[in-house]
């Protein structure tokens, strides 16, 4: 839910990092936060387990882009792909207002992708979503590894739907990370003006 301080000027944005285990979620926005200036981010928090493997959720706050004279504040948060954390992931999917899916290229990942994606959609019904509605990018991840098939397959696996933006990625290197997050940005600002103006 976008909240809007019109006092201090300031919109702030929920961006949430979606898809299942493994894929590269918190990978992505560890990228994200060695490339923004201190100035513009808070720490990053990170529930993880012993494992080094996402529990709760990770969260990173930063500071960018501008909405008219408004200071634009996103909020970035990963939920825990493996199965069991459901509940977790429906909590941090509430009031987003945008969703990066992370999805593994791997040719041995496709069923985990598919999964996660259709329990992405069913969570996004309980929290009153629209699938059609919410700005969506989906990143292919994990291009630099032998097993990764080709980027037009990911793509009819998901169904293809024209409002949805692609980009292929490799998070470690930070490739297609910091594209990914600019484009969700700029999605979930352009869909806000729409929104403003529908009110008026
Ligand atoms: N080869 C390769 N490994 C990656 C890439 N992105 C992430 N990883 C690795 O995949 C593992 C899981 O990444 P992580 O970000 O923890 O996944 P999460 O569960 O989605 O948060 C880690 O060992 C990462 O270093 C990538 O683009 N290429
Ligand atoms: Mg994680």
């Amino acid at each position: 839910m976008t909240l809007v301080n019109y006092a201090k000027k300031e919109i702030t944005c929920k961006l949430v990092y979606y898809g299942p285990g493994r894929s590269g979620k918190t990978t992505n926005l560890q990228y994200i936060y060695s490339k923004i200036p201190n100035d513009k981010r808070g720490e990053m928090t990170s529930l993880a387990t012993e494992m080094d493997r996402t529990l709760f959720f990770d969260f990173l706050p930063v500071d960018l882009g501008k909405i008219g004279n408004f200071n634009a504040k996103f909020q970035l948060y990963t939920v825990p792909g493996q199965v069991y954390y459901d509940a977790t992931r429906k909590l941090v999917l509430q009031g987003a207002d945008g969703v990066v899916f992370v999805a593994d290229s791997q040719a041995d990942r496709i069923e985990d992708n598919i999964e996660s994606f259709e329990n992405f959609i069913i969570n996004l019904k309980e929290n009153n979503i629209d699938i059609e509605e919410i700005p969506l990018v989906i990143q292919f991840n994990k291009r630099d590894l032998p097993n990764a098939i080709e980027t037009s397959v990911l793509k009819e696996a998901f169904g293809e739907n024209d409002q949805w933006e692609y980009f292929e990625s490799v998070a470690t290197r930070g490739n297609g990370v910091i594209e990914t997050l600019k484009k969700s940005m700029f999605l979930i600002m352009k869909d806000l003006a729409k929104k403003f103006n529908r009110k008026r």
